[in-house]
């Protein structure tokens, strides 16, 4: 069967971007034909500084988001990137395969660092290394994400080859990136020109999937749009990034194309789409907060799943590992 691999990073809250461009299609591949691995990557969130309790309780919040979307621990590995060694192990292999003038092309590192480049860490500089090896320390074939992720996947590509290439094997795969969806970039609510992001400065910017209905509803109400009505199909949201953006949460919470959306609610004032939106996201949030918070109330047993997780996780990763450490070279 082939083999799924995806993590998010326990560096803040789950967003509804995280949500619906990442976890929903998590829960759809489990119940798909594919052995399904889904991992809380803490390694990654330190990349930039975490106060040490807020990690914790990220990663188990985030374990406790993916257990309330619907991904089950018995029908998928999940796990904490940091219990299962064999990534970082990989990662820093990965990071004698990729070249300095590949990372330097990430859009992202570009975008994290800003002007600031001498002053960032070094892992974030390399992140797209360990994130090759995330998934190719599965031998991962799928690899579901939002469109921002497109370009570091590229880069696993690029590794894969290049290690096979060096060493003259044919052994990790050439990954496929799943981006599907209407919503596989969600934008803050603040400014169409940006993802909606855990750690943007302003909470109004995004729907943390542990917000209750009042400020779910406040947040849309206050969603940046422009004055128009709503177009009665998808070209008329061409040069309109607010009104897009919200018509894309619509349709994706509400599993319909944008086009169904838009004969549905096209020339409505935003004025009453926006309650209809808040309806929709409070009724499809909600039960997921509410089994957050549940979960939430027993750590002891989250850290039990994430254990038994990484126990399974392990006798995939250390043969695959310890292959890598042949073909290289290394005794032992
Ligand atoms: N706005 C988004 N729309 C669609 N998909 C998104 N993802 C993130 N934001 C959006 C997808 O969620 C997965 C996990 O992302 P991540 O936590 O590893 O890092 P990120 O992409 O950097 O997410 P954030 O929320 O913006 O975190 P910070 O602020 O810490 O950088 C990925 O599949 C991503 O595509």
């Amino acid at each position: 069967t082939p083999r799924v691999f995806s993590g998010i990073q326990p560096s803040g809250g789950l967003t509804l971007g995280n949500y619906l461009g990442a976890i929903k299609r998590f829960v759809q591949m489990q119940e798909e034909d594919f052995e399904t691995i889904y991992c809380m990557v803490d390694l990654h969130a330190i990349t930039v500084w975490q106060d040490p309790a807020d990690l914790r309780r990220n990663t188990r919040e985030l374990a406790a988001g993916f257990i309330a979307s619907g991904i089950s621990p018995e029908k998928s590995i999940l796990i904490n990137q940091s219990q299962v060694p064999e990534h970082a192990q990989l990662g820093w292999v990965f990071s004698c395969v990729a070249r300095v003038g590949w990372m330097q092309r990430m859009t992202q590192f570009k975008d994290k660092a800003g002007k600031n480049t001498q002053n960032v860490s070094l892992g974030l500089f390399g992140y797209p290394a360990l994130m090759a090896a995330d998934i190719l320390v599965y031998h991962a074939t799928h690899v579901p994400v939002g469109e921002d992720q497109k370009q570091h996947l590229e880069l696993t590509r690029d590794i894969a080859l290049k290690f096979n290439h060096d060493y003259g094997v044919d052994f990790f795969p050439i990954t496929e990136p799943v981006i599907e969806g209407a919503a596989t970039r969600v934008m803050s609510l603040r400014d169409g020109s940006r993802k909606m992001s855990k750690s943007d400065p302003s909470d109004a910017s995004r729907i943390n999937m542990t917000d209750d209905a009042d400020a779910i509803a406040k947040k849309i109400r206050k969603a940046k749009t422009d004055p128009d009505a709503l177009p009665s199909e998808a070209a008329g949201l061409k040069d309109r990034p607010e009104a897009r953006n919200l018509v894309n949460i619509y349709a994706a919470l509400s599993e319909q194309s944008v086009d169904q959306v838009l004969r549905e609610v096209g020339g409505q004032q935003f004025g009453a789409f926006k309650p209809m939106l808040a309806d929709l996201a409070v009724s499809k949030l909600s039960p997921i907060s509410g089994e957050m918070a549940r979960l939430m109330n027993d750590p002891a047993e989250i850290d039990r799943v994430l254990a038994r997780g990484a126990e399974q996780a392990r006798e995939i990763t250390a043969p695959i590992l310890k292959k890598t450490y042949e073909i290289i070279g290394m005794v032992g």
